[in-house]
């Protein structure tokens, strides 16, 4: 098939999630066109059938802001009929949603058909905005399929926008469960002293990720398991975090490493993940830590409670549960034997569900199906 995806380039789960299936389905021979703003950062060298299409927006005196919504419409409708895409594939409903829409009916004599993936935040945060909201519904009716990394997404989907069940179908995010694997230059970081335990955290640093919590919980661990927190990532609560660090005296404990391309040696070294975050629609970050062996801590919401097994790949507790998180965080370090199993646990668990063979195939019968019809 010929496929287009629409997604955002830079740092943020959905466009991994958009990058990672372009690259799993040109592998299997179907050619992938991209359309973004910047090329992917995970396209970062030349694979086979799959090709960037830059969406140029030219400056005009009369533009306070930049149209990119109609240019990347327009990248579109040129791509359907230079290309024949018989698939747009919109990542993230605003605006790509609509921009695939809008050209599947400029370009009214193709057969393309749209389907949009919503992630997260698109429906619960930017779609629930009244800025956004009518247009993130009307886009999302429009799309000739939609899916969500999630049935709790599905749920929220329909609750938000009252968009008929039958109409989504939740298909899960994945990994490539070759690549995500512990490895075993461990002991070249610093923060590997003798029998200390190491505790990660991976996100954007957005409010919705609840950073004072990872630090609150990671401060309450360390007081009975001397351990270090491994902070990756950047964003808007960065400065915030480092006021906490400073104000609880834990300088010497906290890392911040900042954006990081390539976190599975980081992973590797990491004893233990937390996932507080007030909202999250899948949590991709808890599939790639659990894929190398590090069990999750994680919020009781949206859909993490299906992604991170309770009791089993790690735990859960409410929001905001700072205590009873950092509870479980003690007895997975004290206890070698439980950590050991939780961690074999999470590695199973994530190559029987989310494994990228199983999910991509899925995507596929997807797209086989619209077209088909
Ligand atoms: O919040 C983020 O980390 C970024 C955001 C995005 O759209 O890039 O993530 C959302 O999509 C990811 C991929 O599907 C999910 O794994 C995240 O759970 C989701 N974030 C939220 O729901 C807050």
């Amino acid at each position: 098939m010929k496929i287009g995806i629409v997604c955002y380039p830079s740092y943020g789960g959905s466009g991994v999630v958009a990058t990672e299936l372009g690259k799993q389905l040109a592998q299997r021979g179907h050619e992938i066109h991209f359309i973004s703003y910047e090329q992917p950062f995970r396209l970062d060298q030349y694979y086979e059938n799959l090709y960037f299409h830059e969406v140029d927006i030219p400056s005009y005196p009369l533009f306070k802001y930049l149209p990119y919504s109609l240019a990347l419409t327009n990248k579109i409708v040129e791509l359907i009929a230079q290309e024949g895409l018989e698939i747009i594939h919109a990542h993230y409903a605003i605006p790509h949603s609509l921009a695939a829409f809008l050209a599947s009916t400029i370009k009214e004599q193709s057969r393309v058909k749209v389907v949009t993936t919503l992630h997260g935040t698109d429906i619960t945060l930017v779609g629930k905005n009244s800025s956004f909201e009518k247009i993130t519904k009307f886009s999302i009716e429009a799309s000739d399929g939609i899916t969500t990394v999630s049935e709790s997404l599905k749920q929220n989907t329909i609750e938000t926008f009252g968009i008929a069940p039958s109409r989504i179908e939740a298909i899960y995010n994945f990994i490539d469960t070759k690549e995500y694997c512990r490895g075993t230059a461990e002991q070249k970081f610093s923060w590997n002293r003798g029998k200390e335990k190491n505790i990660i955290h991976i996100s954007n640093f957005r409010e919705v990720k609840n950073i004072p919590d990872v630090i609150e919980i990671f401060a309450q661990i360390n007081r009975e398991v001397k351990s270090n927190l491994l902070l990756v990532g950047d964003g808007p609560q960065r400065h915030k975090a480092k006021g906490l660090v400073n104000k609880l005296g834990l300088e010497e404990r906290v890392y911040f490493l900042g954006k990081q391309d390539n976190v599975i040696s980081l992973l590797s070294s990491a004893d233990l993940f937390l996932l507080p975050s007030a909202k999250e629609s899948f949590g991709l970050v808890a599939v790639e830590a659990m894929a190398c062996r590090v069990p999750v801590i994680a919020s009781r919401t949206g859909g993490l409670p299906e992604v991170v097994k309770d009791g089993v790949t790690g735990f859960l507790a409410p929001p905001g549960a700072i205590a009873e998180m950092a509870s479980y965080g003690i007895e997975l370090l004290q206890n070698q034997e439980l950590q050991s199993e939780t961690a074999q646990n999470a590695r199973h668990w994530v190559v029987r569900k989310f494994n990228a063979e199983q999910i991509v195939t899925q995507y596929e019968n997807y797209y086989r199906k619209l077209v088909n019809n």
